[in-house]
């Protein structure tokens, strides 16, 4: 007698059971497409041995800004790709489905230096900078973090002092992405009244060392470092003249973290598929794992999961486009798409068993990766707190 497990089908819309992709525009689809076809035969065959041995192939920004990958909501004139913040964060899902640190690169390039420039440069900067970096030709990095200032870059030390033709900054960075390869950095800095300003250091025009961070068990296919700046000495026409304060990083901050949000559904979905087509193959006790009412339970919670987080990305996306947004909103998606993220790339290698933790399956890199994804732009706990400041009026940082 056949068992019933050997008869059923998967309903044809089990990966997408509400219809998400039904709300994407011909274009957002078509940018999607390129996307997965780019992410799919060019990095996911080159992830392994990256990951492996720690490295960030630099042409990627190039291959990326050639599709126009790279900082699409930029306009044309610019050589952006005029596109909408649903197509950025489908262009973060597609490539996080591969890995985080691929993802990495593109959004720091994207929103962290590539938004400033345009938000708050000059028009020379902009012109002199946002078309090299948007074909990925000049690659940028985005010093904010220091040594002893990670969640509390108001107490920042490095300091930007007025000289007669410019400024002198001096302090380090760290944890920087694309630090050991970036030619241009945007570096935040304190100055003597203590306000907060941005530099632009040219690799080409200023004296400052970077240094490779080796030995990351985590997100290993993306380039770390550090930005060290001693006695360095910037014109005026360095500084980003649109912008004092805070709200300097933490606009950009905004758009990261928006990437984010999809970036960890496309890293979460990657672990739920993997995790299901495993159940599906495996046989233990004579019949496919998958028929075990547990391992069904742990499929729904990661279907049921990536669906709400997808829906989250989305309605935040239309929002980003309609209207400026409370960037508590931005939060409330970061913190909960890399907590679901994290769940589910767990739950994904406990049903791969052993297989789990072989790089052939690709789940623990996945696992390993978001580790980083839920302390970057702000960890799961300052989430918390923003959200919590923004629900109740008051602040519980200090
Ligand atoms: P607070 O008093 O809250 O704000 C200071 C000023 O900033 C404004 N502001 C914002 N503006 C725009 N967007 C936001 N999200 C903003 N949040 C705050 C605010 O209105 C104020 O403006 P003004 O004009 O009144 O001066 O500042 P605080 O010092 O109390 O901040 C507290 C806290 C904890 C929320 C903040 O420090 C924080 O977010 N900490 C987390 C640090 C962080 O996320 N670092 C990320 C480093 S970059 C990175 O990780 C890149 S990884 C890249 C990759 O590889 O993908
Ligand atoms: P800490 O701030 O020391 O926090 C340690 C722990 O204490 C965390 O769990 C935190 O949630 C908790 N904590 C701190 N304060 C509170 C509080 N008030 N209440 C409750 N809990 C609290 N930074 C950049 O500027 N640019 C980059 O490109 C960049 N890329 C990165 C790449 C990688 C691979 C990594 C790992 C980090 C990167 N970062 C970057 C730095 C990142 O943003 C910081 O690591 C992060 O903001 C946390 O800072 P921290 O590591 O100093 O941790």
């Amino acid at each position: 007698m056949a068992n019933n497990f050997e008869k059923a089908l998967p309903d044809q819309d089990w990966d997408d059971i509400l219809g998400i992709s039904d709300e994407f525009s011909d274009e957002e689809k078509l940018v999607q497409k390129t996307a997965h076809e780019y992410s799919s035969k060019e990095l996911f065959p080159r992830v392994k041995e990256a990951f492996k041995k720690e490295i960030f192939d630099q042409s990627i920004l190039q291959e990326l800004g050639k599709l126009g990958l790279i900082a699409p909501t930029i306009p044309a004139k610019y050589e952006g790709a005029e596109l909408n913040h649903v197509c950025y964060g489908l262009i973060a899902y597609e490539i996080e489905k591969v890995d985080s640190g691929y993802r990495s690169a593109m959004s720091v390039q994207s929103s962290l230096v590539i938004h400033p420039i345009f938000e708050f440069g000059s028009d020379e900067q902009r012109k002199k900078y946002i078309p090299e970096l948007i074909k990925g030709k000049l690659i940028g990095c985005f010093g904010l973090t220091e040594p002893d200032h990670g969640s509390d870059p108001s107490s920042m030390q490095t300091t930007a002092t007025k000289s007669d033709n410019g400024w002198v900054l001096n302090g380090s960075k760290t944890w920087i992405t694309n630090a050991p390869i970036a030619d241009v950095a945007i570096v935040w800095a304190k100055t003597d009244d203590y306000d907060i300003q941005g530099f632009i250091l040219d690799k080409n025009k200023h004296k400052f060392r970077t240094e490779k961070i080796d030995g990351k068990l985590s997100l290993r296919a993306s380039s770390t470092g550090q930005i060290h700046m001693d006695e360095t000495h910037v014109d005026d026409d360095c500084r980003l003249p649109g912008v004092s304060g805070l709200k300097g990083p933490f606009s950009c901050l905004n758009k990261a973290r928006f990437g984010i949000s999809w970036g960890t559904v496309g890293a979460a979905e990657f672990c739920w598929h993997a995790a299901r087509e495993y159940a599906l193959d495996r046989k233990q006790f004579n019949k496919p794992i998958a028929s075990n009412q547990l391992i069904q339970k742990d499929l729904v919670d990661c279907q049921t999961q990536v669906t709400l987080a997808k829906l989250g990305a989305l309605k935040l996306g239309r929002e980003l486009d309609k209207r400026k947004i409370n960037p508590a909103a931005i939060s409330l998606l970061k913190r909960n798409n890399c907590l679901m993220a994290l769940d589910i790339a767990r739950k994904s290698r406990d049903i791969l068993g052993g297989n789990g933790i072989s790089e052939d399956y690709h789940v623990i890199r996945h696992l390993l990766n978001l580790e980083t994804v839920n302390t970057y732009e702000g960890t799961s706990n300052i989430h918390s707190l923003i959200l919590g400041r923004s629900q109740t009026g008051i602040q519980a940082f200090y």
